[in-house]
């Protein structure tokens, strides 16, 4: 419905054609919207092609995700150490025989993996994997990604890049070739959380560091980052914090945090994504299925916002009971960014409680999902997942706010849902499309 608007105080200009909405038009709008805006998928563990085989894509890849490897060893009568043995598409058909066929997959990530294979056109009930099997091996990797990127309404995905990682770090050291939809991180787990156990590896590469951090070790590690800038352009430099993590606090983790990280993130003009609140391997006999979480303390990051007022934080926290605080802390530090529903948050009924907190305290300030996709086609069930879950959220505030008096048209929900799913980005990370 055009119409020109009548003359009210601080309304839009009388010239605006933009299209006013009746509030019951407001959802199908909102649906649409979601679904025609690409997104920015800011935090994944996918890689670009040229990384080989460290892109993980393909059935047997996506039924042995570590969320569904949680889940088989609840249902299943096989030990970890017997999965363990089994080869990776026997422990795919183990899966999909224990989760798929003899359970109902309803949990999450089981629904995930009957999404993918609905989008493909795939039997989601059969009683084992040949016909997937055989055609994600058909698949021309380049096309797939491209069509895979198509059906999840993403345009860019970022992701997670280790430079200590000994086979990361052979392929960008013999030339990555840059890929469009894909973007580097420089993840710093291992010199944050785990000095002790890897500045030798800076040591062998030439890097004057020690055990104790000391000397020209700070220096050094600066070198090091601005080398593994030069060769990844990162969006941003990234660590995961166990919900122990203090600041301050006297320890070798803060000190490179303080003395060269930071104050490197500063020099080039990147922000630090700071994820918070992992309990790491509380059962380690099931490997990357066995992190938990707990709830961290945050002071430790108003601390960091107060003290470095000049580095932007990119934040997601894993515990629930620290999703308002991180909301209030964001309402004070505008060098502090919320972004996604991290990992055991990403569950419908816990992303519609953050992204309404977050809508009603923040506004459009905050970059409200990122997918964590450690398989290519995982993108498309987990922002299929995003577009539904939060339809009806932005439907209910663009209703209030029509109630409230102020009416809304369809420029302002496509303003808001680029903000939010690539503004916001695009700004904190000066990213710009390749
Ligand atoms: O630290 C991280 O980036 C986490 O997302 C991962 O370690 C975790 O295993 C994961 O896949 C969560 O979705
Ligand atoms: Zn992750």
């Amino acid at each position: 419905m055009k119409v020109t608007f009548m003359k009210q105080a601080g309304r839009r200009p009388e010239s605006s054609t933009a299209e006013v909405l009746e509030t019951g038009q407001i959802p199908s709008v909102v649906k649409d919207v979601l679904e025609g805006t690409e997104f920015i998928d800011v935090h994944t563990h996918l890689f670009a092609p040229s990384f080989g085989k460290l892109g993980l894509w393909g059935i047997d890849e996506l039924l042995t995700y570590h969320y569904l490897e949680a889940e088989f060893f609840r249902s299943s009568s096989s030990t970890p150490d017997e999965y363990w043995l089994l080869s990776k598409s026997e422990q795919a058909d183990a899966i999909w025989q224990t989760l798929f066929v003899e359970n109902t997959p309803i949990s999450e990530a089981t629904r995930g993996v009957i999404a993918v294979l609905k989008a493909f056109a795939l039997p989601t009930d059969g009683p084992n994997l040949t016909e997937a099997r055989s055609f994600f091996k058909s698949q021309e990797l380049e096309a797939h990604i491209q069509r895979v990127f198509e059906i999840a309404g993403v345009s860019l995905v970022v992701m997670t890049n280790d430079p200590l990682d000994s086979e990361e770090m052979a392929a960008w050291k013999n030339g990555i070739q840059e890929h469009p939809r894909f973007r580097a991180v420089l993840r710093l787990d291992k010199i944050l959380r785990h000095w002790p156990a890897h500045w030798g590896v800076l040591a062998a590469q030439g890097y004057k560091v020690d055990a104790q951090a000391s000397g020209k070790s700070v220096a050094e590690v600066q070198r090091f980052l601005s080398d593994w800038h030069a060769r990844m352009r990162p969006m941003y430099m990234a660590v995961s914090l166990p919900d122990t993590f203090l600041y301050p606090e006297d320890s070798l983790g803060n000190k490179l945090l303080c003395e060269a990280v930071l104050p490197s993130c500063r020099e080039l003009d990147l922000p630090l994504s700071l994820m918070i609140g992992v309990r790491s391997q509380v059962n380690p006999a099931i490997r990357l299925a066995g992190d938990a979480v707990g709830r961290a303390d945050l002071r430790a990051l108003e601390n960091l916002c107060r003290t470095f007022p000049k580095n932007r934080f990119l934040v997601s926290v894993l515990s629930r009971e620290n999703q308002h605080e991180l909301c209030v802390y964001a309402r004070k530090f505008s060098n502090l960014m919320p972004f996604g529903c991290w990992w055991f948050m990403n569950n419908p009924s816990i992303v519609e409680e953050i992204t309404r907190e977050r809508i009603e305290m923040l506004g459009m300030t905050f970059i409200p999902q990122h997918s964590d996709a450690r398989v290519l086609e995982q993108v498309i069930y987990k922002w299929g997942n995003t577009r539904r879950t939060l339809a009806p959220i932005l439907s209910n505030a663009y209703r209030l706010l029509a109630e409230d008096g102020r009416s809304v048209t369809r420029e302002d929900i496509q303003r808001d849902v680029t903000r939010l799913f690539r503004g916001n980005a695009e700004s904190w990370m000066n990213l710009k499309e390749r």
